[in-house]
């Protein structure tokens, strides 16, 4: 048994039903979670029973009436404590991002920092719920608007951000007044039992009603109810563009609210006037990070016909420098994939590019062993590709060049998804045009450094095929809250907005 599991309070068998602090049933179906380092089982967590399931959605319901009587900046409170308990468990609870997921420990590390820093945002937020005033146009009233909770959220993430994910939607909604129900990834279940015993130890003396549940789902029947029920406000999504369409088209059937959160084919351009010290490490941190598996991975580059050998030769002489191993060691850049899919799915599109006639300038090649490795790929390759319109979740770059930043820009955009978008340049003409309403078309466009890695202080999320969804920071918690306009007459007479006369 790992030290880790003990220090995080998790055993061999684990429950993965919670109200609040209170775990269902001990046993049931187990979903197994496998280091992907190794291929070898960690742990189980105990699978939602569908009577479970049932009573756990009751108790939101109930505890939702509860816990929107209780003042925002008190909800706050709440999150402030979760935050404290994130800070005394970062290393472990980074250490288990790593071992289950298999993302390196500075990555994992990194993730419970993301969600300390949301926590710290949230508890800001609590007191900034505002709501705008207005003018009437009649005399002696008085119009604004002002938000309430929406009750039950629904928050299903992803693998690849096992545990930041569901902070940035929990710890919101929270605040907000909503109780949220999580289903992580069944490839994570670990992380998310962890996460729960720290909320549950966090707000242990706050005699506060549930808050925080948790469900785990091997497959998708549960989800499917759970995307399907009504008493859950919203569902916020974060995985594939095929899953999420699903998804929103469920969820829109029963008149629910959505965030999705979905797929990317994030590029950098790299024009004439780029800074190659500092474009080389953003390429590399934003391809091979995480193994190429975050929806902000950089999957195109495209680079000014000028630049492209130049670049080209400094990419693969940084590609050969990452080192692949085991995601604790500090040593280590790029772990495994996360599962033999993955790998799989990699090489497939490794092949692709050589069948459409493109060149694999390295990598896609399995690592001998145990455990789901393949090193990093460069390509060169055509932006109309079927396979580079495709998001390959793996660690597997395009190289594409351009003649001018009008055909940059287009090839940019030329994509169904609209996640994360960079330009590299000195040219100040450039950058602006690139962030102009004719440049990138992405939820996330930035000069200088590269797609992935985004503080939590903005809006998360893109356009088009990625969901159109907004999470994190700036005024994203209005998705977690209704909108009502209110209109006070405090006269004595009854004036009718647009002149209307209605005289009986
Ligand atoms: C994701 O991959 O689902 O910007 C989230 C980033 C991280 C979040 C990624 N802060 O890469």
């Amino acid at each position: 048994m790992h030290a880790v599991l003990d220090r995080l309070g998790l055993g061999e068998r684990n429950p993965g039903t919670w109200i609040g602090a209170e775990a269902a049933a001990a046993d049931g179906t187990l979903i197994d979670s496998f280091n992907p380092a190794t291929g070898e089982r960690i742990a189980s967590v105990i699978a939602t029973a569908p009577e479970d399931y049932d009573r756990l959605v009751e108790a939101a319901a109930e505890a939702a009436r509860a816990w929107r009587r209780i003042p925002a900046p008190v909800r706050g409170e709440a999150v402030r404590r979760i935050g404290n308990a994130l800070r005394d468990d970062k290393d472990a609870l980074g250490s288990l991002v790593s071992l289950e997921m298999g993302k390196i420990k500075a990555e994992g590390d990194g993730e419970v920092q993301e969600m300390i820093d949301i926590a710290d945002f949230a508890v800001g937020q609590a007191r900034m719920l505002y709501g705008k005033t207005m003018h009437s146009e009649r005399p002696e009233h008085r119009m604004y608007e002002q938000w309430h909770p929406l009750g039950v959220v629904g928050t299903i993430s992803a693998f690849n951000f096992p545990v930041a994910v569901y902070a940035w939607n929990a710890f919101i909604a929270a605040v907000c007044g909503n109780v949220n129900i999580w289903k992580p990834s069944p490839k994570t279940p670990l992380c998310g039992v962890a996460v729960q015993t720290i909320v549950n130890r966090a707000l242990a003396d706050m005699d506060l009603p549930p808050v925080f549940f948790l469900i785990n789902d091997a497959g998708t029947e549960l989800a499917e109810r759970f995307v399907d029920d009504e008493r859950v406000a919203l569902i916020s999504f974060t995985g594939s563009s095929a899953v999420g369409r699903k998804v929103g088209e469920r969820v829109a059937a029963r008149m629910g609210k959505c965030l999705l959160e979905l797929g990317g084919n994030n590029a950098i351009v790299v024009d004439e006037y780029a800074n190659l010290d500092l474009a080389v490490p953003s390429i590399v941190f934003g391809s091979v990070g995480t193994a190429g598996q975050r929806c902000t991975t950089t999957r195109r580059v495209l680079v000014h016909e000028s630049r492209f050998a130049e670049l080209k030769d400094a990419l693969l002489r940084a590609y050969r420098q990452v080192r692949i191993g085991d995601p604790l060691d500090p040593n280590t850049l790029m772990g495994p994939l996360i599962d033999e899919a993955a790998v799989a799915r990699t090489e497939a599109a490794a092949a692709a590019v050589r069948s459409n006639g493109g060149e694999v300038l390295c990598g896609a090649e399995r690592v001998k062993g145990p455990g789901h490795f393949i090193t990093p790929a460069i390509a060169v390759a055509e932006n109309a590709w079927p396979i580079v319109q495709t998001e390959t979740f793996g660690p597997l770059l395009y190289l594409i060049s351009f003649s001018n930043l009008d055909e940059a820009i287009e090839l940019q955009n030329g994509v169904r998804q609209g996640l994360s978008s960079a330009i590299f340049t000195d040219n100040l003409q450039n950058a602006e045009y690139f962030l102009s309403h004719g440049g990138s078309d992405c939820g996330i466009a930035n000069v200088n450094i590269g797609t992935s890695g985004a503080e939590i202080g903005g809006a998360f999320g893109g356009e088009k095929e990625t969901g159109g969804g907004r999470e994190a920071g700036s005024d994203s918690w209005r998705a977690y809250m209704r909108r009502q306009t209110n209109t006070i007459n405090w006269g004595k007479e009854l004036p009718l907005a647009q002149g209307i006369r209605f005289d009986l």
